[in-house]
């Protein structure tokens, strides 16, 4: 009887522990109106990726209809607002609309005509009654900010960025002496990472290294793997040298480049968590 008892408190115990769990990853599922933040102060496209990563999140994506009403409803709730755009998570990459993420999976919503190609950046458009439209980068908006994805922020963290120019040589060393390696960006996930943590930081006027080499046909990392993944830019690859490095004028595409020309680079710290 002791025993069954014992069992029974046991069990009750293990599932307190699962419910618990399954609570806490729920609790990381955003999403929900009351998560969008709207900031108020008048400031770039790119410094709203800045304002937003300072307080955890990033701007606000709407992935289909039911986060862009959230996005529009967060807007309305703040009352009239002096402003003639809000910034959020839709951005042209090298002459494509997508999410700032990369992917091509958000809801539609331009306003009639638009994009017109007045500018690289998407705004949701007071005008138009919150539908997307192209303005000018250097416009000044208000921005809606969500929370990052956990997964996603620890991600963000390992990436470190250096503005100091170097060759691709000297970049690998001073990774290395920090005890890191120069990034790899061998997927659309690390590729979003890396952008949106150049994006975040104020200064904004480099190209960066990154490991990626051509070998033959091949693209290769300094440890000879192979990777698929070639965000090239436009009018890339154009034959100027052997190294890729992400364009600062080409959205963070790729490049190829001699490999002595000096640039920031971006380091990988995989032992860097979020405590
Ligand atoms: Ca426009």
């Amino acid at each position: 009887m002791i025993h069954i008892v014992v069992k029974m408190v046991g069990i009750w115990f293990l599932l307190a522990a699962v419910l618990q769990v399954q609570a806490s990853i729920v609790g990381r599922i955003p999403r929900n109106t009351n998560e969008y933040q709207v900031f108020t102060d008048s400031i770039t496209n790119r410094d709203a990726y800045g304002e937003c990563y300072k307080r955890g999140m990033m701007l606000a994506v709407p992935k289909d209809e039911s986060a862009y009403n959230g996005i529009v409803n967060a807007i309305k709730a703040k009352g009239a607002l002096d402003t003639k755009r809000f910034w959020f998570g839709i951005r042209t990459i090298d002459g494509d609309i997508k999410t700032i993420y990369g992917s091509n999976a958000y809801y539609r919503a331009f306003a009639p005509n638009q994009p017109s190609g007045d500018g690289d950046c998407i705004g949701l458009s007071v005008e138009h009654d919150y539908a997307y439209d192209d303005f000018s980068c250097g416009n000044r908006g208000m921005y809606v900010c969500e929370p990052l994805d956990l997964d996603f922020a620890a991600q963000l963290l390992k990436y470190k960025v250096f503005e100091i120019e170097k060759s691709r040589e000297d970049s690998i060393n001073e990774c290395k002496k920090q005890g890191m390696v120069l990034a790899r960006d061998y997927n659309a996930n690390t590729h979003a990472a890396i952008t949106i943590k150049i994006w975040s930081l104020v200064a904004r006027t480099e190209n960066f290294h990154i490991d990626a080499l051509k070998s033959g046909t091949d693209i290769v990392s300094s440890d000879g793997t192979v990777q698929c993944f070639k965000p090239f830019a436009k009018g890339e690859v154009d034959g100027q040298g052997d190294c890729f490095y992400l364009r600062r004028t080409k959205d963070l595409q790729w490049g190829d480049q001699n490999c002595v020309m000096t640039f920031g680079y971006v380091c990988y710290d995989e032992y860097a968590t979020l405590d």
